[in-house]
C-alpha cells in the first residue's frame, strides 16, 4: 500500500510545537482533534529503544483540553464520566472513560480538576466538547464550554524527572502520579502533572500561551542536548504503548464499544452509591447478561508485520472472530503483539486464531492483557 502526504489546512491545525518537530527529524504525522499529532521520528524501533533509554520531549497539542466551567460544572463532568468524578479534588487527574447513552465509548480523556467548578477533559481523538455543549444546552445546565488556548507538551523517558527539575525546579520530584501543580515559564503559570502516554514516566506540560511554545520547547532542548540526557524529539510510540498495554480511541475502541468489553472495570462509578452517569444503566444490564465480545492481547506468528492496514480480520474455525485493531513487532518481547476486538468464544488465553496481516493469513494465540513485561 502506497503512502501519500497530507496536506496541513485550517481543518488540520499545526501546534505551537510543530517548527521545531518538523526540524528535529520527523518522518510521519498522524491527526488526532483535527491537528497533527507526531507518530514517527528516526523509526517506530529506534525511537522506542531511545524513549526507553533516554528522555524525549513531545508534541502532545493534540490532547486538546475541553474546558467545563461554572455553578454547574461538576454536575455535567459527573455525568459525562463513568468514573467516580463525586469526590474529585483540585490538583488530581482521572483517567475517566465517557459513555454515550448505550455504554457506547464517546472519549477516554484525563479528567483534570482544577477547582470544584473548573474542570478540564484531555481528551482522546473525539469531538467532546460538541457533546458536553449538546448535553449543557438539553438540560439547561449552568456552564461554559471551550477549547482553551492549552497545549500540552510531554516530556518522557526514564531521564524525564531529573531534566524536569533541571528546567523547572526540585519541587517537580514530588508531583504524585496524575497529580499537578502550577509552575511559572517566563511569568507565565503553567500546570505540570506526572502522566504521559507512555509506561517510561515523565511529565506533562499543560502551555497556556500559543506563543510561548517555541521559547518552551528551546529551553527543554537546551537542557536536555547533553550527553547526559540525549534528549530527542519523540511522540507516543506504536510499539511501547501496546507493550505497555495503553488503549487508543479511534483504534481500539469506538462507540461500538463499551468500557466493560475494553476491560476498563477498575475506572468505573458502577457500585458508587449515588452515581448517575451517562450509560450506566446500560452497562450494568451489560455487566449482567455478560459480554458478547472483548478486547484481549494477541501474539502473531512469523516475521515481523507492517503496521499498517488496520483493522485485520480474523477467524476462528472458519467463521469471524472480531478484529484486531492495533498491531506491531516488539523487539523486547520477540514478536508481533497486539490489542483485538473479538467474539468472546475466542477470548480465552491460548486460543488460536487467523489473522489477515498485510503480509496474508497469519496464526495467532490471543493472551490475557496487560501483556507480561518485557
Ligand atoms: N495525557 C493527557 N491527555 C491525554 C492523554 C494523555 N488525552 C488523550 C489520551 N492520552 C487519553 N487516554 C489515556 C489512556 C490511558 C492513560 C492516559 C490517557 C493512562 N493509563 C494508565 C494505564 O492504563 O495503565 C493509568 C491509568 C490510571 O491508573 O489511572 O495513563 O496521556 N494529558
Amino acid at each position: 500500500m502506497a503512502a501519500f502526504p497530507i496536506f496541513a489546512s485550517r481543518r488540520i491545525r499545526k501546534t505551537p510545537y510543530s517548527a521545531r518537530v518538523e526540524a528535529s527529524g520527523l518522518s510521519a504525522y498522524t491527526t488526532y482533534n483535527h491537528m497533527l499529532l507526531p507518530a514517527a521520528f528516526t523509526s517506530l524501533a529506534e525511537d522506542c529503544a531511545h524513549l526507553k533509554q533516554h528522555v524525549q520531549i513531545w508534541d502532545v497539542a493534540a490532547e486538546r483540553q475541553v474546558e467545563i466551567k461554572g455553578k454547574d460544572a461538576h454536575k455535567l463532568a459527573c455525568l459525562m464520566s463513568a468514573r467516580d468524578l463525586s469526590k474529585a479534588v483540585p490538583g488530581r487527574g482521572y483517567y475517566a472513560p465517557l459513555c454515550d447513552a448505550k455504554g457506547g465509548m464517546i472519549n477516554d480523556p484525563i479528567a483534570l480538576c482544577l477547582a470544584p467548578d473548573h474542570f478540564w477533559f484531555s481528551i482522546a481523538d473525539s469531538d467532546v466538547e460538541l457533546w458536553a455543549l449538546g448535553l449543557a444546552t438539553a438540560l439547561d445546565l449552568d456552564v461554559q464550554i471551550c477549547e482553551p488556548d492549552v497545549s500540552p507538551l510531554a516530556i518522557q523517558g526514564p531521564k524525564a524527572e531529573d531534566l524536569m527539575a533541571k528546567v523547572f525546579g526540585e519541587e517537580v520530584r514530588d508531583i504524585r502520579m496524575f497529580r499537578f501543580q502550577t509552575f511559572e515559564f517566563q511569568g507565565t503559570p503553567m500546570i505540570i502533572q506526572r502522566s504521559g502516554w507512555s509506561k517510561q514516566g515523565g511529565f506533562e506540560i499543560y502551555l497556556p500561551r500559543f506563543d510561548l511554545g517555541l521559547a518552551l520547547w528551546d529551553r527543554i532542548w537546551e537542557e536536555g542536548n547533553t550527553p547526559e540526557f540525549q534528549i530527542r524529539a519523540g511522540g507516543p510510540n506504536l510499539i511501547e504503548r501496546i507493550e505497555g498495554g495503553l488503549l487508543s480511541y479511534g483504534n481500539d475502541m469506538n462507540r461500538s464499544n463499551t468500557p466493560l468489553e475494553c476491560r476498563l472495570d477498575r475506572f468505573l462509578a458502577l457500585d458508587v452509591e449515588g452515581s448517575a452517569f451517562m450509560g450506566k444503566d446500560a452497562l450494568l444490564r451489560q455487566r449482567d447478561e455478560g459480554l458478547k465480545q472483548a478486547l484481549v492481547g494477541v501474539r502473531i506468528a512469523g516475521d515481523p508485520i507492517a503496521p499498517l492496514a488496520f483493522p485485520f480480520a480474523t477467524k476462528l474455525n472458519e467463521r469471524s472472530a472480531g478484529i484486531v485493531t492495533s498491531a506491531v513487532h516488539s523487539h523486547d518481547m520477540g514478536s508481533n503483539i497486539g490489542f483485538a476486538m473479538l467474539a468472546i468464544e475466542a477470548c480465552e488465553p491460548g486460543t488460536t486464531i487467523s489473522v489477515e496481516t498485510p503480509a496474508g493469513w497469519r496464526q495467532a494465540e490471543v493472551c490475557e492483557l496487560p501483556f507480561p513485561k518485557a
